[in-house]
């Protein structure tokens, strides 16, 4: 194994609020990310890279180990599996929540329920564990519309605020989980690369805490 480390960030929303932390733990990319179309970036210091991937892809690379370290939500970490990874560390950044959601005022589906989701699994296991029967119908995107179009009786779906709900005529419903950004780390790299990993793991605990001790301006 090489003694450099690959960091995965998920792009999209939590790699703005990733990169604050990044700095504060001492690793700042080499390049303005915004101005490039580059996935792989060399940073301040000479053995760590970055590479920017889809939020969902962020597991599989640190899993199967082409990247050592990975940050990733929780529910992609859910629906993916944990398999071959170490969760250290909760970075407490993009809180969200995992809910069933379904048309406002109209009362759950009693026989068997279809359910629209991108989280299939954590859809499957979570109707299983409640004793309710649920049809999973996969979707990429737009959950919300399921429902409208007669495609679902309900969906799980990340609920912040609730407004996307509430534009498409629909309420939240049951919680399945609080989810916020993670810290992944391949079991192999935590072992044969640890005196890399585990200042690094310091450094962006410390920036978790400081920011829990510092109102957001
Ligand atoms: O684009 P891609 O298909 O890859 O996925 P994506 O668009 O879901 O990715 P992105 O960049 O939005 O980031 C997703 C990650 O951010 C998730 O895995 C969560 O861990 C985290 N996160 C935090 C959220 C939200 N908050 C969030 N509000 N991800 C998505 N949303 C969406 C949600 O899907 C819904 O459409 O925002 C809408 C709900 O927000 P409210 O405020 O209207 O309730
Ligand atoms: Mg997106």
């Amino acid at each position: 194994m090489s003694k450099q480390l690959i960091l995965a960030l998920s792009k999209g929303r939590i790699l703005d609020e990733t990169l604050p932390l990044l700095a504060d733990a001492g690793i700042t990319p080499a390049e303005d990310l915004s101005k490039s179309r580059k996935l792989l970036f060399d940073t301040n210091l000479p053995d760590v890279k970055l590479v920017i991937i889809r939020a969902t892809d962020v597991p599989t690379y640190v899993q199967l180990g082409a990247a050592d370290v990975g940050i990733a939500g929780k529910d992609v970490l859910l629906e993916h599996g944990a398999e071959g990874l170490y969760e250290p560390l909760d970075l407490e950044i993009a809180r969200c929540k995992l809910m069933t959601a379904g048309v406002t005022g109209q009362p759950p589906a009693k026989a068997r329920r279809r359910v629209a989701t991108k989280f299939v699994n954590v859809a499957r296991r979570y109707y299983a564990e409640q004793g309710i029967q649920a049809e999973v119908i996969k979707l990429y995107g737009a959950m919300e519309l399921a429902p409208l179009m007669n495609l679902a009786d309900e969906i799980v779906d990340i609920v912040d605020t609730g407004n996307t709900l509430r534009a498409n005529g629909m309420e939240p419903r049951e919680l399945i989980a609080h989810i916020s950004t993670r810290l992944v780390v391949n079991k192999a790299a935590m072992t044969m690369k640890h005196d890399r990993i585990k200042p690094l793991l310091a450094r962006l605990e410390s920036a978790v805490k400081k920011r829990q001790t510092q109102p957001i301006e």
